[in-house]
């Protein structure tokens, strides 16, 4: 009885902090600003067959239209109402993305924006997604409906109306992010008006959601819309299972407002992870990677079964948001596919993959001026499809970097190893490291600037493995470079610091 009784408190403990992901499955991509249409087709060709546990999803509600500049990308984030239509896509095509990304065991995931609705300069008329009137100035969203008293501008204190101070947590809270039309979501109306918004999309089979601008709302108010979720759609998910949450609060320390102040509501993303990452394997101030011996809560992270982490995300990969310069993107990408293998082959966290589309970057005193562009997108500002190349990587300037072969690998990694202990962790003191992951898999890095030559061990059953970053496994023969582990599980490692990858995976599923 009392097992019992333990177990059912685990079970209602785990509850939004649990993923939702296909057993077995570890990690999710943020498919940023793909149309449904595209998600639906590489769930199915790609996401499902190589263990991809979800995708997240740009905003699928209805966005104002801007137009200077042309259709920026964070035009996304100010919503008009919850209808669901968008530059990608329509009511039903999202309908059919859910289904068939469910059906291969890819769960979704969506961006939800609900601290707020558009700009205060936003204009009237129906220049949004799906035609809607709406009037910024006089706070009239008319096909929610939200009028002027759903909003906070009496509670915000500030002459501007504006956050000005991020060191005032009221200000945080109850004052305009950037102009946004800020909601008053003390409000039972238009906590209502949020949850029947999110209660359409778990009836329609999504696992969860990202809860934009956390830091902007109450813990309370969030926990006051959460009551009213359904449980998910038992087409796809048991009976009972709570929609998984993860809240956008940057804590990079130094403000009033912390990460910790909303796990009870779910998981909150760690934004000091990638900007520690970025710091160490870019070397900067000194970091080097043998120091990421005790990374995760060592390093002052929140608890691991608390955090989303990322290497980098749709904000800071241009500049937006916080992370500052350290941040590693697809810019930089042999650094950038080190720190994102740290990341799946380390235990800390649950994490999200970015995939991004190109953009003509143009600096001007160190700040990127076109950090506001939109996806690849035609002349009438439809988003263009994502196509697939002939050696599958994208074309029409989709990045995809979760189809980078050692990237992608990286993620069937983690699933192999998934649940095995950090182990036989080794440095040389400088920014040479390795550790295994139980009996199942380990990996090697030479971020220095001299050879590597050295016998570890594996902890892993004695065989050839193949590295899954110079290649793969196919069939019975290896693409790539040869690991032999010797009976006592000891392997010599080699690694050419001028390697196009400098490092070295191997685990269980890819033994010869
Ligand atoms: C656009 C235009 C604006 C215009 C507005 C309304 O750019 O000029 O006023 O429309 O018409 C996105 C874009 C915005 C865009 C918005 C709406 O990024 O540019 O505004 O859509 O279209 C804060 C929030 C965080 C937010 C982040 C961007 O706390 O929630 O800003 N991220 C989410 C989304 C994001 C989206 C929104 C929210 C809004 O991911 O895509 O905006 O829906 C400090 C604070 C952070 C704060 C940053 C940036 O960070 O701590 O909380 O993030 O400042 O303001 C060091 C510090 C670090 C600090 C950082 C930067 O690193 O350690 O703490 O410096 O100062």
């Amino acid at each position: 009885m009392k097992v019992l009784l333990l177990l059912v408190a685990v079970g209602l403990c785990w509850a939004q902090y649990n993923p939702n992901v296909k057993s077995g499955r570890t990690a999710i991509v943020h498919l940023f600003e793909w149309r449904w249409a595209d998600i639906a087709l590489e769930c199915e060709r790609y996401l499902g067959p190589y263990g991809f546990g979800g995708v997240q999803i740009s905003p699928p509600n209805e966005n104002i239209i801007v137009t200077n500049p042309w259709r920026p990308w964070w035009e996304r984030y100010q919503p008009i109402s919850y209808k669901l239509c968008t530059r990608s896509g329509n009511e039903n095509q999202f309908k059919d993305m859910v289904t068939r990304c469910n059906n291969v065991g890819v769960h979704i995931y969506v961006d939800a924006v609900i601290n707020h609705m558009c700009g205060s300069g936003g204009g009237s008329g129906t220049h949004s997604t799906c035609g809607s009137y709406f009037n910024a100035g006089t706070k009239d969203f008319s096909a929610v409906p939200y009028s002027a008293s759903d909003f906070n501008d009496g509670k915000c204190k500030t002459a501007s109306g504006e956050i000005e101070n991020y060191n005032d947590i009221n200000q945080v809270r109850d004052c305009r992010l950037v102009g946004l039309l800020d909601l008053a979501l003390e409000k039972d109306y238009v906590r209502s008006k949020i949850a029947e918004y999110m209660n359409r999309l778990i009836d329609i089979g999504v696992a969860g959601f990202r809860l934009d601008a956390a830091k902007h709302m109450w813990p309370g108010d969030i926990k006051a819309i959460l009551d009213k979720l359904k449980n998910l759609n038992t087409q796809w998910f048991p009976a009972g299972t709570r929609p998984f949450i993860y809240q956008e609060v940057i804590d990079l320390g130094g403000e009033p407002i912390q990460g910790s102040q909303y796990f009870g509501n779910g998981r909150v993303t760690e934004f000091k992870y990638g900007a520690k990452l970025g710091t160490v394997i870019r070397k900067w101030n000194g970091e080097k990677m043998s120091y990421l011996k005790n990374w995760g809560e060592g390093w002052g992270f929140m608890p691991s079964d608390r955090s989303l982490v990322f290497v980098d995300n749709h904000d800071n990969q241009r500049g937006h948001g916080a992370g500052g310069a350290s941040i590693l993107t697809f810019w930089d990408p042999r650094l950038y596919k080190m720190a994102v293998a740290f990341m799946l082959a380390h235990p800390y966290g649950f994490t999200r993959i970015m995939s991004s589309y190109r953009w003509t970057r143009n600096f001007q005193n160190g700040k990127d001026v076109n950090d506001w562009i939109g996806p690849p997108s035609n002349s009438d500002g439809s988003t263009k499809a994502v196509t697939i190349n002939a050696d599958s990587t994208c074309g029409n300037d989709w990045v995809c970097e979760h189809r980078w072969r050692q990237i992608r690998n990286m993620v069937i990694f983690r699933n192999v190893v998934n649940g095995q202990p950090l182990s036989n962790w080794w440095d040389n003191g400088n920014n040479q490291v390795a550790f295994g992951r139980g009996n199942r898999g380990f990996i090697i890095f030479n971020n220095d600037d001299w050879y590597l030559n050295q016998n570890l061990q594996t902890g892993l059953p004695a065989g050839t493995y193949c590295d899954v970053i110079s290649g793969q496994k196919e069939g019975s023969s290896c693409t790539g470079n040869q690991v032999h582990v010797a009976a006592n599980g000891i392997a010599n490692f080699q690694i050419n610091n001028q390697a196009e990858d400098p490092f070295i995976a191997i685990h269980v599923d890819a033994k010869l």
